[in-house]
């Protein structure tokens, strides 16, 4: 069995929101269109307190892109982003949502940050998503949406540390860039990690072909 894994395709994550991903907002037709290729469909969402670790405006004289040290961690500090219960929390509008399996919620703890879906980011707590994954027999999970360089990175890092089979679509994805070549050492990591990158036709074109995926 697979699944599609639908990583923070929030507001806040579009071009003019708080930590807007430029061209973020270009996946979401195509996010549409894959959904149509899978019958197990989670999304995980970024779903953070008021005053979070991982944003400037928690500390005094911080600013958007410092790194603190944060339980033992570098913690890279972002604009207050996703806070529980805002519009830039939300999924995007135009997402399809009415056939999910499941939503994961991550980052929820004040001390301490979750780019991947599967645990934070000193691998204490576990969302739930890979023994959820394991219950419905899935042994590969194809992943898409934001932030290619963090949130998506770090989950397909994770999916082959707990041993499934793991597709990243490149093109389903958009990174921040920071430094403008984050997105391209993001996607060689995952690559020599296991992490196998595919691009949205391959899945399209196998599906057309075979009626499934796996
Ligand atoms: C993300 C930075 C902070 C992401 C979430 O979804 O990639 N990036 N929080
Ligand atoms: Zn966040």
């Amino acid at each position: 069995m697979h699944a599609l894994i639908l990583v923070d395709i929030q507001n806040d994550f579009m071009p003019g929101g708080a930590l807007g991903v430029p061209q973020g907002n270009e996946i979401v037709p195509l996010v549409n269109h894959l959904q149509t290729l899978f019958r197990i469909i989670i999304a995980t969402k970024d779903w953070h307190p008021t005053i979070h670790s991982s944003f400037a405006s928690s500390y005094p004289n911080k600013q958007p892109g410092d790194i603190v040290k944060n339980e033992g961690l570098d913690q890279i500090l972002w604009p207050a982003h996703c806070v529980q219960g805002t519009f830039g929390a939300d999924f995007v509008a135009e997402l399809q949502q009415n056939r999910w399996s499941r939503v994961f919620l991550k980052g929820t703890s004040q001390s301490i940050d979750s780019y991947s879906g599967f645990y934070d980011n000193g691998n204490r707590r576990a969302t739930g998503l890979g023994d959820y994954l394991d219950s419905k027999g899935i042994k590969r999970v194809y992943i898409v949406g934001l932030a290619t360089d963090y949130c998506v990175k770090y989950t397909a890092l994770d999916a082959v540390l707990l041993g499934f089979d793991t597709f990243v679509v490149t093109d389903a994805c958009r990174g921040v860039n920071l430094n403008p070549e984050d997105v391209g050492m993001a996607l060689g990591g995952m690559d020599n990690a296991g992490v196998k990158l595919v691009e949205s036709y391959e899945l399209i074109e196998k599906y057309a072909a075979d009626g499934q995926l796996s």
